[in-house]
């Protein structure tokens, strides 16, 4: 396993490199170029600046997170062929300086959505991420946006791009009448156009799952149960065309049995890496997000790590996700430094346990 943190550059990330490499076990970033707006080439220079910084901090940048797929591309509209061409510089720029990873999704305008960012636990008074569907049934798309941008303390927030929401309610309206079924199409479309560039170059394309786990405002969703992630790896059949296995978001719906669907598709060779995290059941379509410990929520991280020793190759990137705020932290939600850090060392622990009666 390695481990890995998400960082969003030395511009907009509070987090130093220094911090994450002194954090035990870390061996390198899951990262992103956050200003880029879906659809925009990542050029060869700022890969270059972004990863060989990484570099000079003494950590690996072998994964990269939120190159996010145009809504034209999700449509099917005429104008997809564009977007796709740049999507292609991106994923060849980005391998010119080793990267192995791409993390992107395919759901429709909202990347992850939640209805409060900073819910404080009273057990202890640090705060979370948090998602009430009944909080959400009196809002509209632009009431959530416009609340998810005034609680995110000014930072931006991966999947909330200004540009992509500002078109929101024009996006909405041309996603009526487009079913799963054609979402997956114009998927197919996509993968069959990179994947044989991913293939060339020694990418592999990681999808992430819809946050929360079930459709949202009516739009199609098409990657959140294990019959979900089987029909996408069917769509074309390379080991490039893989998953990014977030615990968390599968987990919102307590009927994905996690540590099942780990080792289902880790034993297809389709685990490219993993985001882990645990949840907090409140209720029908309502949770928090926990601390990792598993006694702190309802997914069972040592049956989690243990389905990841026993099907998935043993240097597969792994990050802790999200994490709650505490000690007084104040910083971009669900990525503050210290209990992402604790959660990296939790892992780390889970993980040296299983190795070491393994190998009893
Ligand atoms: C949420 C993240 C996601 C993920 C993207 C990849 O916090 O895990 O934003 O990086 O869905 O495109």
């Amino acid at each position: 396993m390695k481990m890995t943190f998400r960082w969003y550059g030395k511009d907009s990330d509070p987090i130093t490199l220094q911090q994450i490499k002194q954090i035990p076990g870390m061996t390198g970033i899951m990262g992103l170029l956050d200003y880029k707006a879906a659809g925009e080439v990542w050029t060869d220079e700022e890969c270059k600046e972004y990863i060989d910084g990484v570099h000079a901090a003494g950590l690996e940048c072998e994964v990269i997170e939120s190159v996010n797929v145009h809504e034209d591309i999700k449509m099917g509209l005429p104008t997809r062929d564009k977007y796709i061409e740049n999507y292609i510089t991106t994923i060849r720029n980005l391998a010119k300086y080793g990267v192995k990873v791409i993390v992107y999704n395919f759901m429709p305008v909202f990347d992850w959505l939640r209805t409060d960012l900073a819910r404080v636990i009273e057990e202890d008074g640090s705060n979370s991420l948090y998602f009430d569907e009944k909080e959400l049934g009196n809002m509209t798309p632009l009431d959530i946006v416009k609340k998810t941008a005034e609680d995110s303390h000014g930072f931006t927030l991966p999947g909330w791009e200004p540009e992509r929401l500002a078109e929101l309610e024009k996006t909405l309206k041309q996603y009526e009448g487009i079913t799963p079924d054609m979402l997956r199409e114009n998927y197919k479309y996509f993968l069959d156009a990179i994947i044989p560039v991913c293939e060339e170059v020694g990418v592999k394309m990681a999808v992430h799952p819809d946050d929360p786990a079930w459709p949202i405002f009516g739009l199609p969703r098409i990657s959140h149960s294990q019959e979900d992630f089987d029909k996408i790896v069917a769509l074309h059949d390379s080991p490039a065309n893989a998953l990014c296995l977030c615990t968390g978001s599968l987990g919102s719906n307590p009927a994905n049995d996690i540590p099942a669907i780990i080792r289902h598709f880790g034993e297809m060779d389709r685990i490219a890496c993993l985001h882990i995290r645990n949840v907090k059941y409140l209720g029908e379509r309502c949770f928090r997000e926990a601390a990792h410990l598993s006694s702190t929520g309802d997914l069972d991280m040592f049956e989690i790590v243990k389905a990841v020793y026993d099907t998935c190759p043993h240097d597969v990137y792994v990050r802790p996700d999200h994490g709650r705020m505490i000690w007084g932290e104040v910083g971009r939600p669900g990525y503050g430094l210290y209990d992402r850090a604790l959660g990296a060392t939790y892992l780390n622990g889970l993980w040296e346990a299983i190795d070491k009666m393994s190998n009893k």
